[in-house]
């Protein structure tokens, strides 16, 4: 029997909507595969812009090991950015409406031409605008962020927002093989990384991304939004916390959990 894909997809887009967990797919369909997830995670994208929701950029996940290991899944994935997935610096996230969320810092990157083909990382970091510090709220929709990889992938990589900092500098001027990273919560250092986790280079998510939608035949347009992946493992959002995460050259921002 094979997978209905149709059917994850809805499910996975109400699970969505009424913040309520499901059982991860692979327990009752082990045959469902990352092609078909991905197949499914395009369905989900339909029906956010359906849902009048526009798409503005994309993410990578387990990029790093500190993510491999906290989930147990050991391929990089990626996943969509949308316009309501974003939350200003500064601003709330509402822990209403939201499963068991926790977040974690990334390094994005703003692009200034259409990406697409097989590019070496000079020849994707020549297409970026900019870089910042962002954090990304992840939500899994599954039963105690239980899942293994055709699910993650067939649920958005567990996105659920994103915030970006202020500050966009040109790749060139950073070195982003090294960049420490910390984040706070309510004023309290609780982790430390640095870009170097993710894939050795950021750079290398961006173009290992590109050459992942090539196969699906897509390109990254100009001023699309990438998420690099995160370098530490994901910490909980707890009610009414402050995240505030610091890149090294690229300064800080910070996310205020609702009640
Ligand atoms: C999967 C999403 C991974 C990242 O940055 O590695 C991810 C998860 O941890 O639920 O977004
Ligand atoms: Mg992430």
């Amino acid at each position: 029997m094979s997978t209905d894909i149709k059917k994850i997809a809805k499910e996975l887009y109400a699970a969505h909507k009424e913040a309520r967990e499901v059982d991860r797919f692979t327990a009752a369909s082990p045959a469902f595969s990352l092609a078909e997830a991905y197949e499914a995670q395009r369905l989900l994208l339909a029906h956010h812009l359906t849902g009048g929701d526009t798409l503005v950029g994309r993410k990578m996940g387990l990029t790093s090991r500190p993510k491999m290991q906290q989930m147990g899944v050991h391929n990089p994935i990626h996943g969509f950015l949308t316009a309501s997935m974003h939350v200003a610096d500064g601003g709330e996230v509402a822990l209403r409406g939201r499963i068991h969320p926790k977040i974690e810092p990334e390094i994005a990157f703003v692009l200034k031409r259409e990406l697409g083909g097989r590019p070496s990382v000079a020849e994707a970091l020549a297409a970026v605008e900019g870089v910042c510090g962002a954090l990304e709220v992840i939500d899994s929709r599954y039963r105690n962020f239980e899942f293994q990889l055709p699910d993650v992938v067939a649920d958005n990589g567990s996105s659920s927002a994103f915030l970006l900092g202020a500050k966009l500098v040109r790749p060139q001027h950073l070195d982003l093989a090294n960049l420490g990273i910390t984040v706070e919560v309510n004023g309290r250092a609780q982790l430390f990384g640095s870009s170097a986790a993710i894939l050795g280079h950021p750079g290398r998510s961006l173009a290992a991304l590109v050459a992942l939608l090539d196969e699906e035949g897509k390109t990254l347009p100009a001023g699309s939004v990438v998420l690099a992946g995160a370098a530490t493992a994901a910490i909980p959002l707890t009610p009414g916390s402050r995240v505030r995460a610091t890149f090294q050259g690229l300064g800080s921002l910070e996310a205020r959990a609702g009640a």
